[in-house]
């Protein structure tokens, strides 16, 4: 089963990003597709769509085009719900020990990475950043 991370701005920045991926492939995920890009305000806005009610978008859309990123296809047994338990919270001040926004994480909003929440926003994710011969699958 695959799914989408995305490492942000603030951890590339932070050059973090190796650590991010190394802690996530020792966790048994393994990679599949990786790039690094620079969102554009468009790209942005569509990629979180589904928080433009939210008071906090046009601050994330202006975060998330602030530098590049890294979004990442990972493949894992239950990889959807095994990702977001393994980033933790989405406010590092509540994320439990030993995730990676509680290592890498500043802030709320600088949060490190993104995983999708759903297999059914997964797909859709990983279709944003990925054509099908970008991604390598291992497992079946
Ligand atoms: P998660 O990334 O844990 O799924 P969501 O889906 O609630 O969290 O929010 C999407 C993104 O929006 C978060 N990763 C974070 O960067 C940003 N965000 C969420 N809540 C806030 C907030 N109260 N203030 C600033 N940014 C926020």
């Amino acid at each position: 089963m695959l799914t989408l991370a995305i490492v942000k701005p603030d951890a590339l920045q932070a050059g973090r990003a190796g650590s991010i991926l190394a802690h996530l492939e020792a966790d048994g995920f393994a990679v599949c597709g990786v790039k690094m890009v620079r969102l554009t305000e468009v790209e942005a806005r569509a990629f979180y769509e589904v928080h433009r009610e939210r008071p906090f978008f046009d601050s994330l859309v202006s975060f998330m085009t602030s530098g590049p990123c890294i979004p990442v296809a990972l493949e894992r047994d239950d990889a959807v719900d095994r990702l977001r338990t393994v980033i933790g919270a989405t406010d590092p001040a509540e994320a439990a020990e030993g995730t990676v926004r509680k290592l890498f994480a500043e802030s709320k909003e600088r949060n490190a990475i993104h995983a999708s929440d759903s297999p059914e926003n997964a797909a859709r994710e990983i279709a944003f950043f990925f054509s099908e011969a970008e991604i390598r699958r291992n497992r079946g």
